[in-house]
């Protein structure tokens, strides 16, 4: 097995490398591309030391079975048959290929068969908002049909990359010195605020990221819910937290849902309130699940439940994701 990861230099490229030998992910070699600006860089992977090749149009990907690509839209719409032409799989974190019809959309926990069809040999990673959602919404989903679902988001630094995560840290400080926070990367200062935007608006006055929230879900879900979502940059590192409300077809006690949240892969409860025990991005930043709290029922619609998640938006909102959707494939017999 020879792997591959584009846009190694960045946030979830790190990651990718983090994981890949966390997990002692199957494979006898591993190949890193960047741009041209990141070509030469050398990282560590289980003791050895690696070099990042530059990303070109030629026969590098002659021999890869698995490419994690995480190199920005454009760099994926561009690469993509250079990476695939030779058989390789192309398991994009951007969202140059997430509508596609024939692209699957893949999170494991939901939708992992849809990996059997590979069309152009390339399988697209959601955005991290709605991998965590629908992490959260299956085991719902599994005890009645969904119809609706209201959700806001609370989103790290992180969703931004490496640069949104120095923006915030460079901010705390100067707010502590009493200078002005330079402000680049995000809409206006993060740190001490609040900002209810994550990527540009479209016409219908939703964000881009709240309608990849509407159109992802339905895709990876299969189903006809309605997603109505509001999507806010808080000032958190990492790890991207939603309070969501769900309106299902049929009735569910809390009691029901909790079950099904603790028989759940990839999720896991933390749900005591008279402990104070809930999900929080601090403590929960660098883990593996999908985190669930605050369960109870909606005091508007008794068919109602709400809900609160937490979960890495680098690792399961990304990199993780793409690792666990290669292992399956791996283990089904789809990548030999
Ligand atoms: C954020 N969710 O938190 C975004 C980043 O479509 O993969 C990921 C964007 C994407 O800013």
């Amino acid at each position: 097995m020879k792997v591959a990861i584009v846009g190694t230099s960045g946030a979830v490229g790190q990651e990718f490398l983090r994981i890949l030998e966390e997990r002692d992910f199957p494979m006898d070699e591993l190949v890193l591309f960047g741009s041209s600006r990141s070509a030469g860089n050398k990282y560590q992977f289980k003791g050895k030391e690696l070099t990042v090749k530059e990303l070109q149009h030629n026969d590098d990907f002659k021999g890869i079975d698995i490419a994690f690509t995480s190199a920005g839209a454009s760099t994926s719409k561009e690469y993509a048959e250079t990476i695939t032409k030779y058989g390789a799989v192309m398991i994009d974190n951007s969202s140059a290929f997430r509508m596609d019809d024939d692209v699957p959309l893949v999170v494991p926990e939901v939708n992992a068969k849809a990996c059997e069809n590979l069309p152009r040999n390339i399988i697209a990673n959601p955005n991290c908002t709605t991998i965590q959602m629908v992490v959260a919404l299956k085991p719902i989903q599994d005890l009645s049909h969904i119809k609706r679902v209201h959700v806001s988001t609370y989103q790290a630094a992180s969703g931004a990359g490496a640069s949104g995560m120095e923006e915030l840290e460079a901010q705390v400080h100067q707010v502590v010195k009493g200078e002005k926070p330079t402000v680049k990367k995000f809409q206006h200062q993060l740190a001490m605020n609040i900002i209810p935007h994550v990527d540009v608006f479209t016409d219908n006055g939703y964000t881009k990221e709240e309608m990849k929230m509407y159109n992802e879900s339905r895709k990876i879900m299969g189903t006809d819910l309605q997603v109505s979502a509001t999507c806010v940059r808080i000032p958190v590192m990492r790890a991207h937290s939603e309070s969501i409300w769900v309106e299902t077809e049929l009735p569910i006690s809390v009691e029901q849902a909790r079950d099904a949240f603790n028989k759940a892969e990839g999720v896991k409860v933390i749900d005591n309130p008279s402990a104070n025990e809930y999900p929080m991005p601090m403590f929960l930043a660098g883990k593996d699940e999908v985190f669930v709290g605050r369960i109870r029922k909606d005091l508007s619609n008794p068919n109602g439940l709400t809900f609160w998640t937490v979960s890495d938006q680098i690792k399961k909102g990304a990199a993780l994701n793409a690792v666990q959707i290669a292992e399956y494939m791996i283990k089904a017999g789809l990548i030999k």
